[in-house]
């Protein structure tokens, strides 16, 4: 059993768990993970059990679960759970390469937006920016998009429902991860890739995110990306295919305030271009529409593997016609 005394500074927590000081903080405050003793002058002071209990934490977060869920567990329970891990790991010890790299890609990823979250809480937004490019370059755009920035945005999403976190806190951290996102699509796709997709969220959608991750992954797949952003009118979107000589037009919808609304848009678009351009959507709020979109002739994609496969299919196509 480990030592409860109150011996170590909140530095050498720190350097013993791997969790930086504001992650400790956080974990205390909002969570109460630990609870550190306070010296004389209000200095949290650890045990080796606290230290221990953190090495836990630290574990079972980085194995994809969130903070929130596990911090009131027991420590007996934590350790169970991160033998639980370590058998799973060894069992799945044949696992093919690509698996591995994608479970490396998460792992590195779970405390990166622990910290992400923690920036955002305390509307730090230079702290939220460096730790998004430093993840960027660090597990590239593919791994940043399904690792970092979708985690992100759907705790955001819920801890602004919860009414734990503010518009305030939303707007910081959306902005930030649009802008960073849509940069990469312009540094990866710039002057590069024949064929273009124009991307972006028809009348009413102002979620710009999906559109700018959709972006991001067209243009890492080799695509010249049109990225026109939210709320476009399905005619000035059917203007600058036309004008752009668009093969493909990619709109993301993740809240549909009025159906008729967004559907009408859409035929319209159909309408207006020529059948040989394809219309990908996809987001939480097409899939409300699979149904009557496959009916106008617009593909459907739940995920960005979708979209991967959809561009890979329209690549097919323009081959074909050119041979
Ligand atoms: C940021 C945000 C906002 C910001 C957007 C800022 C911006 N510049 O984008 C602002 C403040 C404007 C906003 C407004 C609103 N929001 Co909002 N918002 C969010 C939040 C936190 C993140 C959205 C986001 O970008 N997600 C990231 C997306 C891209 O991830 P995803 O949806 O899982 O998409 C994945 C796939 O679907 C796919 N995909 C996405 N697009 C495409 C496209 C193609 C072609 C393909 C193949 C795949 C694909 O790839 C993604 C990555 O894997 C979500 C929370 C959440 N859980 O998402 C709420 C959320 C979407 N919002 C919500 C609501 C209710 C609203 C408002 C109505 C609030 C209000 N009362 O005003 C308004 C509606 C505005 C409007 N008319 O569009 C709800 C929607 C609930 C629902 N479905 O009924 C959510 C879920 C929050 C919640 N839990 O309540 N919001």
């Amino acid at each position: 059993m480990e030592d409860s005394t109150p011996r170590h500074p909140i530095a050498v927590a720190s350097e013993r768990t791997g969790l930086s000081q504001d992650l400790l903080r956080i974990w205390e405050r909002r969570y109460e993970a630990v609870e550190p003793t306070r010296g004389p002058g209000g200095h949290r002071t650890y045990s080796d059990a606290d230290i221990a209990r953190l090495r836990l934490l630290h574990a079972v977060t980085s194995a994809g679960r969130s903070i929130g869920r596990v911090a009131r567990l027991s420590t007996s329970e934590l350790t169970r759970m991160v033998e639980e891990d370590n058998a799973a790991r060894a069992e799945r010890g044949m696992a093919s390469g690509a698996r591995e790299s994608r479970d490396a890609g998460s792992h590195a990823a779970a405390p990166i937006v622990e910290m992400a979250l923690a920036s955002t809480a305390r509307l730090d937004a230079s702290d939220l920016e460096h730790s998004l490019r430093r993840a960027i370059a660090r597990l590239g755009i593919t791994s940043f998009i399904e690792d970092v920035a979708s985690p992100i945005l759907r705790r955001i999403g819920e801890e602004w429902h919860a009414g734990r976190l503010t518009i305030a806190h939303e707007h910081l951290a959306s902005s930030t991860i649009h802008d960073i996102v849509a940069e990469s699509m312009r540094a990866i796709g710039n002057g590069s890739g024949d064929a273009t997709v124009l991307v972006a969220t028809p009348t009413g959608e102002r979620h710009a995110i999906g559109a700018a991750l959709v972006g991001a992954t067209a243009a890492s797949e080799g695509w010249r990306v049109v990225y026109l952003g939210a709320d476009l009118p399905a005619s000035d979107i059917a203007a600058a295919a036309i004008a752009t000589n668009a093969r493909a037009i990619a709109m993301s919808v993740i809240y549909v305030q009025d159906r008729s609304r967004t559907l009408g848009e859409l035929r319209t678009l159909r309408a207006l271009i020529s059948p040989s351009i394809s219309i990908i959507v996809g987001g939480a709020g097409a899939a409300e529409m699979e149904d009557d979109l496959r009916q106008l002739g617009i593909r459907v994609g739940a995920s960005l593997r979708d979209l991967r496969d959809a561009l890979a299919s329209v690549n097919d196509a323009i081959d074909s016609d050119a041979a």
